[in-house]
């Protein structure tokens, strides 16, 4: 936000400065593709890796939280891509760390409620973005995913039911959809919720359109990941497992 500020004294037109700073930023990288390679590679789901140092369920997670030092101990561990935690009230987050990560080179993702946060996390180097579902009307997901296909951003579109599954199967230019396990109202965790969304024509459906699904949220065990994948999910979102891990490169199975 320093640069933004520097910028707009000097600088009239306020689309200018955005249009600058966008210009700035590292192209964006394709999200999809390092899932489905690692997918490929390993016959595992690819893995995204959540970068997180607490959350509203768990409290804090990791005292030694050094942001760079946990993505790289992920990228070697064979991560496909990594989550990055940006808000800062509920899971002590930053755009800092986002970009403190991109710059050291793994391809990076964030979550978005607001148009505004795509722009910002682009310029921070994001290569995809995270919308949910259970907190954003249809016209929402829309606007913002024509926003991820400007910037060649990915968007990564999250549901936790069947009423939310369906609202966005039908959304234009979907490509790859989050099954979130735990209930952001109780913080209730089911790994089964995957499995529930993904039977019979609901499942049939994202076979039809190509659509790649992330199994997120308490997975903790490679039992718990066979099953995900079982279930039909391509890619696994993680965070507390590994996160609390002393080493957090040693709970990513090859
Ligand atoms: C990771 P877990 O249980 O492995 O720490 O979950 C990720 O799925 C979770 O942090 C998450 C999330 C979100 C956080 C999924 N969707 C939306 C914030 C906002």
């Amino acid at each position: 936000s320093k640069d933004v500020e520097v910028t707009q004294r000097k600088e009239k037109n306020p689309y200018a400065v955005l249009k600058k700073l966008l210009d700035k930023a590292p192209p964006a990288r394709d999200f999809i593709g390092a899932l489905k390679k690692a997918n490929s590679r390993t016959s595992f789901p690819g893995l995204i890796a959540e970068v997180k140092k607490a959350s509203p369920s768990r409290g804090v997670l990791r005292e030694n939280f050094d942001p760079v030092q946990i993505a790289k101990a992920y990228e070697k561990g064979g991560a496909a891509c990594l989550s990055v935690l940006t808000d800062e009230k509920y899971f002590q987050g930053s755009f800092e760390n986002l970009e403190a990560i991109r710059n050291s080179g793994v391809q990076a993702c964030d979550s978005a409620i607001d148009a505004w946060q795509i722009y910002y996390a682009r310029i921070k180097g994001a290569d995809a973005i995270l919308l949910i579902a259970a907190v954003l009307p249809d016209l929402d997901i829309k606007y913002m995913i024509k926003i991820c296909k400007l910037f060649r951003m990915t968007a990564l579109v999250e549901v936790h039911d069947e009423r939310e599954f369906d609202r966005v199967i039908e959304i234009e230019g979907i490509q790859l959809i989050g099954i979130n396990n735990r209930d952001l109202e109780t913080f209730e965790l089911n790994i089964a919720n995957t499995k529930k969304l993904l039977e019979g024509e609901r499942g049939q459906k994202i076979r039809e359109k190509g659509i790649m699904v992330v199994g997120e949220s308490g997975l903790f065990t490679p039992a718990d990941i066979a099953y995900v994948q079982e279930a039909g999910v391509k890619a696994v979102l993680v965070g507390e497992s590994l996160v609390k891990q002393e080493d957090p490169s040693a709970g990513i199975a090859q």
